[in-house]
């Protein structure tokens, strides 16, 4: 839902659709290739896949169907492990917050499995466009920090740090 940048009132499975986006975040330019994927079961087949090629991710729910919040621990899980990571960057995003009556999971709720995935939470509408490019901002920034943290920029390394470095390393 949230790759579009209209709201889309038919429900119309995704498959995989993808998007590219040029935007400005925190002044420093930032191209986003959006891969936008299936929640049905029947197309999980290239979800390892994906998770393989991801740089940051969107866990996206909807406030008004809890079966899909109660998922979102489990693609959490699949992530880590096909990145081998205890932690990866990730926005838990609780979507439809337009539809407040029709609600199955809490904001406190949010809140909660964020803390416990150790991810930032965020209440979305797609519909009344609220929080969408936050969230995909928020994400860059985590990612950001993340890969500054994996390699960080070091101005001019010495021969002996870059041996060192893992990261752009290259064995002869
Ligand atoms: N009220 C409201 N409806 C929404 C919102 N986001 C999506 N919808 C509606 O919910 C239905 C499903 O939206 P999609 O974006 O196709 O859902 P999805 O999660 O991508 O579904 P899959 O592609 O099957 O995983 C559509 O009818 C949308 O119009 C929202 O923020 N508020
Ligand atoms: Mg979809």
């Amino acid at each position: 839902m949230v790759g579009k940048s209209y709201f889309v009132t038919d429900y119309d499975p995704t498959i995989e659709d993808s998007y590219t986006k040029q935007c400005v975040i925190d002044e420093r330019a930032a191209r986003l290739d959006i891969l936008d994927t299936a929640g049905q079961e029947e197309f999980g087949a290239m979800r390892e896949q994906y998770m393989r090629t991801g740089e940051g991710f969107l866990l996206v729910f909807s406030v008004t169907d809890r079966g899909s919040f109660e998922e979102i621990y489990k693609f959490q899980r699949q992530i880590l492990r096909v990145k081998d990571r205890d932690e990866f960057p990730m926005i838990l995003v609780g979507n439809k917050a337009d539809l407040d009556h029709q609600r199955q999971v809490t904001q406190e709720e949010g809140q909660q499995l964020a803390r416990q995935l150790k991810v930032t939470y965020m209440e979305a509408s797609a519909k009344i466009r609220l929080n969408v490019d936050q969230a995909f901002h928020e994400l860059v920034r985590v990612v950001r920090k993340f890969q500054e943290q994996e390699c960080p920029p070091s101005p001019e390394p010495t021969r002996k740090e870059k041996d060192k470095k893992g990261c752009h390393c290259v064995i002869f």
